[in-house]
C-alpha cells in the first residue's frame, strides 16, 4: 500500500476553505481532525434515507437504522480488537468514557485505596478520579514527568502498591505529544492487581491499538479525533469488568424488565446505553473507522514523523521561540512558546495569515504549571498536513514575531 498526501487531501472538503483570501492551514488535529467526504455523505444518508430510532420500531426504516449502527459496532471490535462486541459501548466521547468508569469506581473504592494517574492529564483523565477519591476516602497519587514531558517510568514503578486499585494513564499527552510506553505500564500496574483505564483521545490515531495484546481493562476514545463526528465515542471495557462495573445512567435501552419499584437490566453492552443514542454520529463514527482502517498506517506514521522532524527544524531555528516537549517518542505536536509574547497573541497573529492553531493550557493546566509555562501555543499534525503547509507556519510565526516584537 501507498500513501499520497495529496489523494488524502482531496477527500476532505474543509482543506480548501480560504481564510482572509489565504489558504487554510489546519494545524489544530489534537483538537479535532476534519472529515473526509466519505463520513459527511454517511451522516447525510442516514438523516436523508433512514433517521429513524434503534433497537425499537417495528418497521422498515429502524431495521436500516439498526443495522447501520449495530455494523459500526461490529468495525469498532475489530479495529481495537475486542474479543468481544459487547465490549463496545458508546458514549458521547472520551470524557463521557471515563466519566463512566470513575462513577463506578468510586463506589467500589474504600478509604485509603489509591488511585495512580500523572502529571501529564487531560483534565478529563484528572479531575474524574479527584472526585471519585474525594467521594470514597481514596488517595489520588500523581507520577511525576520529567522536563522533557516524558513519564517517570522509575517513580511510578515505586508508587505502585498493594492499595493501588486503578492506573488511569493517557496513552499520548494532548499538550506535548509525548507518547507513553503504556504496554510496560499496563503490565506493571496488573502486576499489582489495580485496573487500568487508558485515555486514547490522542492514541486511537496515531497508532494501532490492539486492547487484548495491551492488556489494560478499559480503554476511552472519541470519534472526532479519528475522522469521525463530534459527540460521539467508545468506552472499551474487559467484558468480566463490564458485567460487575456499577451502573451509569438508568432510562430506556439499559433495562431488560421493568416493575414499578424495581427493574432489571439488560446486557452488556445496553447496560451501559440509556436513552436514545447519536445514532448519526455512531454511524458516521463506523464509516470514519472504515475509512481509515484501509490506509497504510506505518506510512501514515512516518509521514507524522516527517512532519514533526521537519517542524522540529524550523523550530531550532527561529530565535525566541521555545519548543515545550522534548520527549524521546512524540507524535506530531509542537508545542511552544515565544520570548516577544503570550500565546495567544501568537495564536491570533496565526489566524490572521490563514495559520489554525490552539493556545493555552490544552485542559492540562496543572501539567502548564509543572513545565512553569502559562500555555503554550500547539501546532498538532495529521495525515493531511504538509511539508508546505509547515513552511507557511513558519513564516508566519516570523511576521508574528515581528509584529509583537
Ligand atoms: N483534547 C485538545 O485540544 P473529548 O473532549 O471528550 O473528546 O476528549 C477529551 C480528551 C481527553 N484526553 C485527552 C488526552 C485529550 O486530548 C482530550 C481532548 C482536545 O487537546 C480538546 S481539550
Amino acid at each position: 500500500m501507498s500513501f499520497d498526501v495529496k489523494v488524502i487531501r482531496k477527500e476532505f472538503p474543509i482543506l480548501s476553505t480560504e481564510i482572509d483570501g489565504k489558504p487554510l492551514v489546519y494545524l489544530d488535529n489534537a483538537a479535532t481532525t476534519q472529515k473526509p467526504q466519505c463520513v459527511i455523505d454517511s451522516l447525510v444518508d442516514y438523516y436523508t434515507t433512514c433517521n429513524s430510532n434503534v433497537h425499537r420500531g417495528a418497521h422498515r426504516l429502524a431495521d436500516e437504522a439498526t443495522k447501520r449502527f449495530e455494523h459500526a459496532r461490529d468495525v469498532v471490535t475489530k479495529f481495537v480488537n475486542a474479543s468481544s462486541r459487547e465490549e463496545v459501548i458508546w458514549t458521547s466521547g472520551t470524557t463521557e468514557s471515563i466519566n463512566i468508569v470513575a462513577n463506578g469506581l468510586s463506589q467500589l473504592l474504600q478509604e485509603g485505596d489509591e488511585v495512580v494517574v500523572s502529571e501529564m492529564e487531560h483534565h478529563a483523565n484528572l479531575v474524574t478520579w479527584q472526585q471519585a477519591c474525594k467521594a470514597s476516602g481514596a488517595n489520588l497519587r500523581i507520577a511525576p514527568v520529567n522536563d522533557a514531558g516524558e513519564l517517570r517510568v522509575d517513580l511510578f514503578n515505586e508508587m505502585l502498591n498493594s492499595k493501588t486499585k486503578l492506573v488511569a494513564l493517557p496513552h499520548i499527552s494532548n499538550a506535548l505529544g509525548t507518547i507513553n510506553p503504556i504496554k510496560e505500564l499496563i503490565k506493571t500496574a496488573r502486576a499489582h492487581d489495580a485496573w487500568v483505564l487508558i485515555d486514547g483521545a490522542q492514541g486511537i490515531a496515531h497508532s494501532p491499538v490492539d486492547v487484548q495484546q495491551l492488556d489494560c481493562d478499559f480503554y476511552a476514545f472519541s470519534a472526532h479525533k479519528l475522522f469521525g463526528p463530534t459527540g460521539v465515542g467508545v468506552l472499551w471495557g474487559r467484558k468480566s469488568l463490564l458485567e460487575k462495573w456499577p451502573l451509569w445512567q438508568t432510562g430506556g435501552e439499559m433495562i431488560s424488565e421493568v416493575s414499578y419499584q424495581d427493574a432489571k437490566w439488560n446486557d452488556l453492552p445496553y447496560r451501559f446505553e440509556a436513552g436514545t443514542p447519536n445514532i448519526a454520529g455512531v454511524i458516521g463514527m463506523g464509516t470514519a473507522i472504515e475509512w481509515f482502517s484501509q490506509l497504510d498506517m506505518p506510512a501514515l506514521q512516518a509521514h507524522e514523523r516527517e512532519l514533526l522532524s521537519y517542524a522540529e527544524k524550523q523550530a531550532a531555528a527561529l530565535e525566541g521561540l521555545t519548543v515545550i516537549g522534548a520527549a524521546s517518542e512524540k507524535i506530531g505536536v509542537l508545542s511552544f512558546i515565544m520570548d516577544v509574547g503570550h500565546p495567544a497573541d501568537v495564536g491570533f497573529l496565526l489566524d490572521r495569515q490563514g495559520v489554525a492553531i490552539r493556545t493555552g493550557h490544552h485542559c492540562a493546566e496543572p501539567l502548564m504549571k509543572r513545565l512553569q509555562v502559562p500555555g503554550t501555543a500547539r501546532a498538532s499534525f495529521s495525515i493531511y498536513n504538509t511539508f508546505e503547509e509547515i513552511d507557511v507556519l513558519f513564516e508566519a510565526l516570523k511576521k508574528a514575531k515581528n509584529m509583537l516584537a
